[in-house]
């Protein structure tokens, strides 16, 4: 391994070893031949699929697309079971993946980076870990993750609960016993469902507190046959160039035009295809393209939702609260489910609306709603995230001239093509704030990132070029880009984590780039090819 900086301990230090890291490792270290260290919190690689091993836990991108395509052995060698993957295979997949390219090796597992400290003079980064030690590099990779740092239940009186408190985040390596035991669950997103279908029929009371109804759609997982896994690993390229060409990096059925202008027999079916047959994000990305732009059309699909619900929760009153209409379809992120709906027309199931009634604390026995007091034996919370900017801001990064991230994005985050920040040089965020992940599948998101960072730093090496950054004017240029974007789209009429609305106090813009994916990659090899475009190279 050849070490180009003489003044830094390495030449890139890589954050995680999510999928982000894995393949960054691989990528900087085995093809280009350059000194890396890689940083990782955990006791071992996984990232989002390491920490959130909460009951249910599963992908909803199917597996076919939510795995690496940068190996054609490794795509034809790995055998997925179901259609959509659960949390271990995925777990046992990025085990896989780390083992065959040896990845362990230049991982320093269990240390947190706490500070990163670019020096002007010697153009390296300072690394900073809890570790107590510090490692200087030329170049920054993070994959730190846009879903690790969790909204936690800060409700007065939590630390006096004497029940069990855990978070979908941090769910315990140990099994933990919920059968018999009286349950109450804070939160109804993605995570939230999918543990509340899964431990339902286990726990002897489940309490579900929801702020906000979702439209949750159905998932129509089932397990994958060896010949359908022979005839996937024949057509894989195939399947990779089609996820290349979809906005949101999965092969669906060509979207009519306008959901609106559809025959409301013709929409329907399209709507009862999505949603009994294929189901997953086809009902979104493979019905009707205006379905994010258009609020009539929007509210086509809406309705249609509002339908089912209504047809499979028995009890009105309850299916009424489950029903939401506080913002169009797609614009908080769907959650999918398998037999969700179904679960409260169970007896031991009781939901509870804190949007007219909020949580006002929790006490030593349960959850306190207005004059009830809700007792459990064990309370999880299942809140969110500090979604794309939560990570990065807390690894304490300080640019040129003393400036922090966290003053340079007080008022929201400034990025150019969602990779780099003016006044940071060298440091790549992969995926990150203002970039294309969040509407797309995120191993083909990540893959595009790394890609980019790994060629880019190859460039600076081969023309022995020291730093590079955004300048200011292309930065100002892409957050007004990002924003006119969104501003087209439904996405500002939802308060939520896609626009950072989910964390009192954090600034409300857009965290990702809406133009889709084609667009996004075709963009940033278009300024590659242009010298890097936008970007002060020095
Ligand atoms: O988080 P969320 P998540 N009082 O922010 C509620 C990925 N993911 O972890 O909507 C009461 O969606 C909050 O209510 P509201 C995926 O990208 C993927 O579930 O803010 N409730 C909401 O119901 C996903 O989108 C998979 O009103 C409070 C919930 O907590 C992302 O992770 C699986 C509250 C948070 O929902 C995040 O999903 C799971 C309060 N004070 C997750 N504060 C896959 O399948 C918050 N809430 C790949």
């Amino acid at each position: 391994m050849t070490q180009f900086n003489e003044q830094a301990d390495v030449d890139v230090v890589v954050v995680g070893t999510g999928f982000v890291g894995i393949y960054a490792t691989h990528y900087l270290r085995d093809q280009l031949g350059l000194a890396v260290r890689t940083f990782e919190a955990g006791s071992d690689v996984g990232g989002t699929w390491f920490w959130n091993r909460y009951p249910g836990a599963r992908c909803d991108i199917e597996s076919a697309h939510y795995s690496y395509s940068f190996s054609e052995e490794l795509q034809s060698e790995w055998k997925w079971s179901e259609r959509y993957a659960a949390q271990p295979e995925i777990l046992a997949y990025l085990n896989h993946v780390a083992d065959k390219f040896d990845i362990r090796r230049s991982v320093q597992f269990n240390t947190r980076i706490t500070s990163m400290v670019w020096d002007d003079a010697a153009s390296v980064w300072h690394v900073g870990t809890d570790a107590g030690e510090t490692t200087t590099a030329r170049f920054i990779v993070s994959g730190a993750g846009n879903l690790s740092i969790p909204k936690k239940p800060e409700f007065p009186g939590i630390d006096n609960f004497k029940g069990q408190l855990i978070s979908t985040h941090r769910w315990p390596h140990e099994p933990v016993d919920l059968a018999g035991k009286r349950v109450g669950i804070i939160g109804t997103g993605a995570s939230g469902i999918q543990v509340i279908q899964t431990i339902a029929s286990e726990v002897g009371h489940l309490t579900v507190f929801q702020r906000t109804p979702n439209f949750a759609c159905p998932l129509r997982n089932r397990p994958v046959s060896e010949a359908e896994h022979e005839e996937r690993v024949k057509n894989y390229p195939d399947i990779r160039e089609g996820a290349l060409h979809n906005f949101m990096g999965i092969v669906s059925d060509e979207p009519g035009e306008s959901a609106k202008a559809a025959g409301e027999e013709e929409r329907k079916a399209a709507y009862d295809r999505m949603y009994y047959d294929v189901g997953g994000f086809h009902i979104l990305v493979g019905t009707y393209g205006d379905l994010l732009f258009d609020k009539e059309s929007n509210d086509t699909l809406a309705e249609y939702l509002r339908e089912q619900i209504a047809k499979r929760v028995e009890d009105p009153s309850v299916a009424a609260m489950l029903t939401p209409h506080d913002h169009p379809f797609g614009t908080k992120r769907a959650p999918m489910e398998t037999n969700y709906f179904e679960v409260y027309n169970r007896d031991n199931v009781t939901l509870v609306d804190v949007r007219a009634n909020p949580i006002q604390e929790v006490t030593e026995k349960g959850v306190r709603v207005g004059d009830t007091e809700y007792e459990f034996d064990v309370l999880i919370s299942a809140m969110g995230f500090n979604f794309s900017t939560g990570a990065l801001l807390e690894m304490g990064v300080v640019g040129r001239n003393g400036l922090t991230l966290n003053e340079k994005w007080a008022d929201g985050p400034e990025t150019y093509l969602g990779i780099a920040s003016h006044g940071f040089p060298n440091f790549f965020m992969i995926t990150g704030p203002q970039s294309h992940v969040a509407l797309t599948n995120n191993p083909l998101a990540i893959e595009d990132h790394v890609n980019f960072a790994s060629e880019t730093i190859r460039y600076l090496v081969d023309n022995d070029i020291d730093t590079i950054e955004p300048t200011a004017e292309s930065e100002t240029e892409w957050v007004e880009t990002v924003r006119t974007l969104a501003d087209a789209t439904l996405f500002p009429l939802a308060k939520s984590f896609f626009m950072g609305a989910n964390i009192p106090g954090k600034p409300i813009s857009p965290l990702m780039y809406l133009g889709g994916s084609p667009t996004y990659r075709a963009l940033c090899y278009e300024i590659a090819a242009d010298n890097y475009r936008g970007f002060a190279l020095q």
